[in-house]
């Protein structure tokens, strides 16, 4: 679906930009509008800028939010009408193996970023004053663990399990009370599992994929039983865009795609994508491994996305099925990119987030 800009918004910052659901946001607001794009980004071992390209509206701002001054001066050159903020360490497993990083990044980086947009916001006249927005992009870990039964709601309590988790609700505090405080217009939404192209290989869908194409054992954490709640990648784009441009300032609203699938499910789904696409000589589910859990495994995400759907209009376009086709076609026509992306990384596919009794940063 294509989202329409109001004419007030002719500077977007997007942080987070040369990552997977950050690029996704710039790549949309180059081709469906004229606007300029300042994309803040440290560049860490899962940024990419290839699907974005040479774009002369694109402006790179290579910075880490953890720097208060280099983040005061980014946004006085960005000069945004809307900041929409997606920069975050954002793996799980990771956060458990280095949980410091997910504080400096997370919790401090939107500190320092809060606090210069408050100073920008301040400071611009009164007209760009009260179209102005602050777009906070959360996550729906951010409510804990469910059960079998009920969804997550913008009336949940938050009770984050992992280190990501308590570091995403920190910042959601901070934006609400920067919003309570100081009146700064912000909005959050609180999003479940997204898949797509260029998402960087250690996430479920690409670690399945990829491990099933080398023929090495595909990692099903525990009993496989856990529960995510996938969206593709643009129908998430279509939401942030909207809470972005008509949401309610204050307000948070959830989004999810009524995507429920057990691990096992979604894994078992990509074998069978894949024995339709390649030989081999078993099938490709003969593959799949049990192994330990992940420490504090959080059991079963669900959204209820009433709000966005009644307040906002928004649907998903794509159903999980034919999304994730897509998806496993492209990730078989970019392996290269797969294989450069984790080479860069220094992290060559190997099982994260089982440092759990070690004291690392
Ligand atoms: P990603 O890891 O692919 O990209 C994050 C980007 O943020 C990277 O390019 C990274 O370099 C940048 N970044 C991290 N720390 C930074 C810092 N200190 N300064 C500047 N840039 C920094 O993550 P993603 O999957 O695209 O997630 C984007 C956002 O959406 C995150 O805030 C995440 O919490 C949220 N989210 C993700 C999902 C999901 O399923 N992937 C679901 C809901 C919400
Ligand atoms: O190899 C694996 N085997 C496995 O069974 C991996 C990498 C994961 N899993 C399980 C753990 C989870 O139950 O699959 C599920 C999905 O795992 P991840 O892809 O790591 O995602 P998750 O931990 O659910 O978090 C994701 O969704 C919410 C994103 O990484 C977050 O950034 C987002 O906020």
């Amino acid at each position: 679906m294509s989202v329409l800009l109001p004419g007030s918004i002719q500077r977007v910052l997007v942080t987070g930009g040369a990552g997977f659901i950050g690029g996704a946001v710039v790549r949309r607001l180059l081709n469906e509008s004229q606007i300029q794009v300042f994309n803040l980004d440290k560049c860490g071992y899962a940024s990419d800028l290839t699907s974005i390209g040479e774009h002369e509206r694109h402006h790179l701002l290579r910075v880490d939010l953890s720097d208060a001054e280099a983040t005061a001066a980014a946004i006085r050159q960005a000069d945004p009408d809307l900041v929409m903020h997606l920069a975050a360490e954002s793996h799980v497993d990771r956060s458990i193996d280095g949980p410091g990083v997910f504080v400096s990044s997370n919790v401090l980086g939107t500190f320092n970023l809060l606090q210069a947009v408050r100073s920008h916001w301040e400071q611009l006249p009164t007209e760009r004053q009260s179209a102005f927005r602050f777009h906070h992009i959360s996550t729906d870990e951010v409510f804990g663990s469910l059960e079998e039964h009920g969804r997550f709601s913008e009336t949940t309590a938050y009770d984050p399990r992992s280190p990501y988790s308590a570091s995403k609700a920190a910042s959601d505090h901070l934006v609400s009370a920067w919003h309570h405080t100081y009146g700064l217009p912000v909005v959050l939404t609180n999003c479940s599992n997204n898949f797509g192209p260029w998402q960087f290989p250690e996430k479920l869908i690409p670690v399945v994929i990829l491990k099933a194409v080398a023929g090495e054992p595909i990692p099903l954490y525990g009993d496989g039983g856990n529960v995510r709640d996938w969206l593709y990648v643009e129908d998430h784009v279509d939401a942030l865009l909207l809470a972005a441009t008509r949401g309610e300032s204050g307000r948070s609203y959830c989004v999810g795609g009524s995507g429920e699938r057990t691990n096992k499910q979604v894994v078992e789904s990509i074998c069978a994508l894949l024995d339709q696409r390649r030989q081999s000589s078993a099938p490709h589910a003969a593959l799949i491994t049990p192994v330990t859990d992940r420490p504090g495994h959080d059991r079963r995400y669900a959204i209820d996305p009433s709000r966005i759907q009644a307040e906002l209009g928004w649907q998903p376009q794509h159903s999980f099925d034919q999304a994730l086709a897509q998806t496993v076609d492209w990730y078989l026509a970019h392996l290269e990119w797969c294989a450069e992306m984790r080479q860069r990384s220094g992290w060559s596919g190997e099982r994260q987030g089982l440092k759990a009794g070690h004291h690392s940063q």
